[in-house]
């Protein structure tokens, strides 16, 4: 079915619908949304989740008294619709202060403030019942070269992580987080700028297990990357914790198009990737709905997103149904790829003579590949027209 059910574990965030329209070279064109309105228009869409920054649902500045209002308002939402909040995360990126950004900072205060701000809201993630915490390093980087020692940034990075992780698992939180990797913008050069790079962060962490990415379609686009080998290497590394689905048309600034639009041959191949694979988190959203629309536009492009998920999801699986595309995987080799290339040892290996002296590599060179025979395939089934 192309209607979406909380089963499908789609999730949104209060900043993607609630985005007013303001850039660059514009005011808003939007009014604000209360976030118990988009609780509700949400799970009316079939939605399962919805996700925040501390500041979409606390306004900043609010007193003590605000802040349990609004929490309190807003659970009674969720209360009331049966969405639940996989995933919280910290603005760290809004205010002036954070100007040279957070974790990373040259301003040692503003690093400490980065932290508590952080630490605070994720006490309210747990209360909320989110499972993943994630970090976007929004303003972690420079313009300019010496503005930035980006080996001392990084151990002040690793600094953070580490107190983050102690402090969940002092708390008892049954909380992982998904660091969320994006090249430039707002900053000229951001750290952790891809995939590659976060995962090998994680790796210099004290607690490695508790640390995964939560890549976006849009950023690693922005750097000319394949997203869905991204996504590949980070199930392969068992890193996958979360994902921002949205669309990109190739290498300019962060988009945020509603899922489906821009590279669609691209989310073609995520969504046969995340389907086949066991990725069974959320399929959340991180998509601004463009300034051209009023918010009946917003609404559109919240349920477009989702829509397009499941229209992919089921060309992808008539895809790998088809005899013909099975006949096709087989043609092009895939199944060879899967068999390990020694296994009979590397003793096998030196000891057989095909392998190396009989070995005729100009017959093997002449073979084709009939992989357009097999991407033919798949453009046929993603228009339609199998
Ligand atoms: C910016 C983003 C962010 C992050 C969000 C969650 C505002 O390009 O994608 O959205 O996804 O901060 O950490
Ligand atoms: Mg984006
Ligand atoms: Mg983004
Ligand atoms: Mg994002």
């Amino acid at each position: 079915s192309h209607q979406p059910v909380p089963a499908d574990k789609f999730s949104f965030g209060l900043w993607t619908v609630g985005w007013q329209g303001r850039d660059p070279f514009g005011e808003a064109t939007r009014r604000a949304l209360d976030p118990v309105e988009t609780v509700h228009r949400l799970a009316d869409l079939g939605a399962y989740g919805v996700t925040f920054h501390d500041d979409d649902l606390i306004p900043p500045g609010s007193g003590d008294l605000a802040r349990e209002t609004a929490v309190a308002r807003f659970r009674q939402a969720l209360d009331a619709t049966g969405l639940v909040v996989p995933m919280a995360t910290t603005n760290l990126f809004t205010h002036p202060v954070f100007k040279d950004g957070a974790f990373t900072a040259n301003d040692r205060d503003v690093r400490r403030y980065a932290l508590r701000k952080t630490l605070r809201n994720i006490d309210l993630a747990a209360a909320l019942g989110a499972r993943t915490y994630v970090a976007w390093g929004g303003r972690e980087g420079a313009e300019s070269g010496a503005a930035k020692d980006v080996r001392a940034a990084l151990d002040r990075m690793k600094e953070a992580f580490d107190l983050l992780g102690q402090y969940v698992v002092e708390q008892g939180y049954d909380l992982r987080f998904a660091i969320e990797p994006k090249p430039n913008e707002p900053r000229g050069d951001i750290l952790l700028p891809t995939v590659g790079h976060a995962l090998a962060f994680i790796e210099q962490l004290e607690r490695p297990e508790l640390y995964g990415v939560n890549p976006e379609v849009g950023h690693e686009q922005m750097a000319g990357l394949n997203f869905p080998h991204g996504i590949a290497q980070a199930l392969w590394a068992d890193k996958l914790f979360h994902i921002d689905l949205n669309g990109q048309s190739g290498i300019k600034y962060d988009q945020d198009l509603r899922f489906g639009a821009g590279d669609l041959r691209s989310a073609f191949w995520l969504v046969d990737l995340l389907e086949t694979a066991g990725y069974d988190g959320p399929r959340h959203f991180d998509f601004k709905p463009p300034r051209t629309e009023d918010l009946d536009g917003v609404w559109t492009s919240a349920a477009g997103c989702m829509r397009n998920y499941l229209l992919l999801r089921e060309r992808a699986a008539a895809f790998r149904a088809d005899p013909a595309v099975q006949d096709a995987l087989h043609a092009a080799r895939l199944d060879q790829l899967r068999r390990p290339t020694a296994d009979d040892g590397l003793a096998g290996l030196l000891a057989d003579p095909t392998a190396y002296e009989s070995f005729d590599a100009e017959a093997a060179a002449a073979r084709g590949m009939a992989f357009e025979h097999l991407d033919q395939l798949a453009l046929e089934h993603l228009m339609g027209a199998v």
